[in-house]
């Protein structure tokens, strides 16, 4: 059966972006049934930018509360944070070894996250390209639903397994396809429609968190940017109208409509009257994932216990495909 792999990091309040890019549709794919699906808290990456560790436990709990809220059920998926199933960071040392460095240089989220000071970044941070390939190859996941912004690190999994594969003589990882789809596949800034739609944007007013209650999300919506103009009634009218754009794709994500549709039905309409119409629509689909959030992070220890059940079944899988790597690469054992 093919396999879903993908995870979230616990760096900080989940937004609308990793919900509408992410978390929505690695529940939709659970529930396709055509998928194993096997979804995980990547504290592991967390860390190569600095986390406070009291605030990096809560972050995990909390985002693990979030994979359940917004309908991944972990009887169904094998849902865990990836520190406890120590075969991803074993496979990410021999996969240091075959990556190269001019390929991980070429990484554009190394460069926007290091910034002008990469001196200083940490070598994790360079690598991570590599722990990302291990967690998606130590399952020989097949598929991996990500945002658009994940792409080129999808890429660089697919090099690592082919070199692998190629330099061992084996066939053994497979090429592993990205899932790049949907109308959200970059939630866009409010503030700003060229920039993705952050937890680490300095500006609250640029994004919604899961966390933010009704008058939150209308406020923000109401305060978006936006141009003067009505809506179009064709998606060839948002061209260079990134702002427009991005409302119309976010309203088409919650309502699991296309952005044709959606214009098919808005346009001509100006902001004003739409933004409440997407504020009503959000605030529908967020609140009651916001208040069941809040309820499983009631019970700490029950969270706990659903992140130990998810390793030992990841374990089940990740124990073999590490043992039959260093048999491939000599290891003795
Ligand atoms: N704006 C977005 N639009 C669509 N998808 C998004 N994702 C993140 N932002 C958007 C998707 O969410 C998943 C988890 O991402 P991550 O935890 O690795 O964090 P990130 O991509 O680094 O997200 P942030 O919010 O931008 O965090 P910071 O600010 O810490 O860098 C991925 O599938 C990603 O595609």
């Amino acid at each position: 059966q093919p396999r879903v792999f993908s995870g979230i990091q616990p760096s900080g309040g989940l937004t609308l972006g990793n919900y509408l890019g992410a978390l929505k549709r690695f529940a939709d794919m659970q529930n396709e049934g055509n998928f194993e699906t096997i979804y995980c808290m990547v504290d592991l990456h967390a860390i190569t930018v600095w986390q406070d560790p009291e605030t990096l436990k809560r972050n995990t709990r909390e985002l693990c509360a979030g994979f359940i809220a917004s309908g991944v059920d972990p009887e169904k998926s094998i849902l865990f944070n990836q520190s406890q199933v120590p075969e991803h960071a074993q496979l990410a040392w021999i996969f240091n070894t075959v990556a190269r460095m001019g390929w991980l240089n070429r990484m554009t989220q190394f460069k926007d996250k290091a910034g002008k000071n990469r001196e200083n970044a940490s070598v994790g941070l360079f690598a991570y390209p590599s722990l990302m390939a291990a967690d998606i190859l130590i399952y020989h996941a097949t598929h991996v639903p990500v945002g658009d912004d994940q792409k080129q690190h999808l890429e660089l999994t697919r090099d690592i397994a082919a070199k692998f594969n190629h330099d061992y003589g084996v066939d053994f990882f497979p090429i592993t396809e990205p899932v790049i789809e949907g109308a959200a596949t970059r939630v866009m800034s409010l503030r700003d429609g060229s920039k993705k739609m952050s937890k680490s944007d300095p500006s609250d007013m640029s994004r919604i968190n899961m966390t933010d209650d009704a008058d939150a999300i209308a406020g923000k919506l109401r305060k978006a940017r936006t141009d003067p103009d009505a809506l179009p009634s064709e998606v060839k009218g948002l061209d260079d109208r990134p702002e427009a754009r991005n409302l119309i794709n976010i309203y088409a994500a919650f309502a699991d409509m296309t952005p044709e549709q959606v214009l098919a039905d808005v346009g001509g309409k100006q902001f004003s009257e739409f933004k409440p119409m997407l504020a009503e629509l959000a605030v529908s689909k967020l609140s009651p994932i916001s208040s069941e959030m809040s309820r499983l992070m009631q019970d700490q220890d029950e969270i706990d216990k659903i992140l130990r059940r998810g390793a030992e079944r990841a374990r089940e899988i990740t124990e073999p495909i590490l043992a039959k790597t260093y048999d491939i690469v000599g290891m003795v054992r």
